[in-house]
């Protein structure tokens, strides 16, 4: 299906921001190299331009019901429900990754919408006790103002929607810059969005907006000071040249980076359930997940039994079309496969042994880059392995003592997910107490990536700390108000304060 078909599946109508004149952003489908189409770029004055629409749109918007608005949400939900396989396509058709991977996306974005609906009803705040007689104190959240939403290619449209589910039923608008490798399924949320927004009726203009471009545009977006919000999701690099940007304006970052997940295998674990969780963890989404298992810590009795397990388990997947049933597909460029090359050769030359790995398919796809999931037997964890290589590469390296275990799993710069293979309630506890696990995931008996809606996502350290989806992340799209009303007729001051006139 050529992408116009696939839009007119979709039922969108024509693209706004599409054209074929020269200037515009060429946009390649990573399956077989061949082109999209053409995506008009914005300039850092329609972006200011943008920013001022979206100013003008919280204003209204600021002023509806919690639940009004989430009333908006709900209907973007049952668009997305609608056209739930043809969105998921489109995903797969300009990001690569498995169509069974684009659908359960775009299931992400109408779980996350089911969740912001029921939390346009709450958005609750505390009361406090005040130290003053005939005095009620409160904490309130306000909407905070429009959220700049930066994303990465390798969750197109569900990170959009992670971010704006919340940030509209908390009354701020949406100006997002998708990656300028997948705009053209950034179009088609958008135009799901004016429609949901049309049967709405009273959305203001500007509500949800999009900026297509490379870095300035985003640094148009970062530096812009009515833009209170920064979620900028994407590598450490990417977050420490935006969040020192944000910062000198007093901006607020909710940043989402870079993992080098682990997974622990203790001697008790269930070897069938661990191998499954490490595959789908290493291979899926050709491990361009920030959520990828990219290193596993074994201990030593069970090594002999597991590595076979899994070398074969990584010999019979399918790498291939995404869209014909292949359980990996091509790796975003030219530079992902380099860059996994370059990994493998560096891990060889600091002692690993290396399974698999290297391009394949190149005769059938000359233009696109497949590559073979590799694993990696490392001495030691050391030098790559300490690195975050966006690609399926998974090193293994042995333990003896589960604290040992633990502080190799914690000693590198990321702290995104984790998680532990074992049947030992000790171990599992640990694992999960002040001492355990330094990352803003950690699981059990379950592997690092594919994470609910429901609780809060992301990590510590160099993943930059932010937290975007479930439980109170919505907190951060608004702003906090302590207010103290006094229904005395004194006067008394706090911290029992004389001053008499
Ligand atoms: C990402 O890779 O940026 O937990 C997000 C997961 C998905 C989201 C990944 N729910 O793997």
């Amino acid at each position: 299906m050529t992408i116009k078909e696939l839009f007119s599946s979709l039922h969108l109508g024509p693209l706004d921001h599409s054209g074929d004149q020269a200037g515009t952003l060429a946009v390649t489908s990573p399956i077989d190299g061949s082109l999209i189409g053409h995506v008009k770029m914005d300039s850092p004055q329609s972006v200011a331009e943008k920013v001022g629409k979206a100013v003008e749109a919280f204003a209204i918007w600021r002023q509806m019901p919690g639940p009004q608005r989430g009333e908006l949400v709900r209907l973007l939900g049952e668009e997305l429900r609608a056209h739930k396989d043809a969105l998921g396509r489109l995903v797969s058709v300009e990001n690569g990754k498995i169509l069974e991977e684009g659908k359960g996306e775009v299931q992400e974005m109408i779980d996350i919408c089911d969740f912001a609906v029921g939390l346009s009803r709450q958005l609750y705040g505390l009361t406090i006790a005040s130290e003053r007689p005939g005095h009620a104190m409160r904490e309130n959240w306000q909407p905070l103002g429009p959220v700049g939403v930066i994303s990465a290619f390798n969750f197109p449209v569900a990170v959009w929607s992670w971010n704006t589910a919340l940030a509209l039923v908390c009354g701020d608008p949406v100006l997002w810059k998708p990656s300028e490798k997948t705009p053209f399924t950034a179009l088609a949320c958008q135009a799901l969005f004016l429609r949901a927004a049309a049967k709405f009726g009273a959305a203001p203009d500007g509500l949800s907006q999009i900026v297509i471009g490379a870095a300035d545009i985003g640094e148009a977006l970062v530096d812009d000071p009515r833009v209170p919000l920064i979620s900028a999701t994407g590598s450490c690099a990417m977050g420490r040249k935006v969040a020192p940007r944000v910062a000198s304006r007093f901006g607020r970052c909710l940043l989402e980076l870079g993992g080098n997940n682990a997974i622990i295998v203790a001697p008790s674990a269930d070897l069938d359930l661990a191998v499954r969780a490490i595959v789908f963890g290493a291979v899926g989404t050709a491990g361009q997940r920030c959520t990828s298992t990219r290193r596993l810590i074994i201990h030593r009795s069970i090594y002999d039994d597991l590595m076979p397990r899994l070398k074969a388990a990584f010999e019979r997947v399918t790498v291939g079309n995404p869209l014909e049933g292949a359980l990996v597909g091509p790796l975003i460029d030219e530079a992902a496969l380099n860059a996994m090359d370059k990994a493998l050769e560096r891990a060889r030359a600091e002692g690993g042994v290396v399974e698999g790995g290297g391009r394949v398919l190149a005769d059938r796809y000359p233009d696109a880059f497949y590559a073979r999931p590799a694993i990696v037997e490392m001495p030691a964890q050391k030098g790559v392995m300490m690195d975050e290589t966006f690609a399926p590469i998974l090193y293994a390296v042995k333990y003896d003592d589960f604290d040992a275990a633990i502080a190799l799993q914690n000693a590198v710069s990321q702290g995104l997910s984790s998680a532990l293979f074992s049947n030992d309630v000790r171990e599992a506890e640990l694992y999960l107490s002040a001492t355990g696990s330094d990352c803003g995931i950690a699981n059990i008996n379950i592997g690092t990536s594919g994470a609910e809606i429901g609780g809060a996502f992301g990590g510590e350290k160099e993943t930059g700390g932010g937290r975007e989806s479930g439980s109170d992340a919505w907190r951060v799209y608004m702003r906090r108000q302590t207010s103290t009303v006094n229904y005395s007729t004194q006067l008394p001051l706090a911290q029992g304060i004389s001053f008499e006139l």
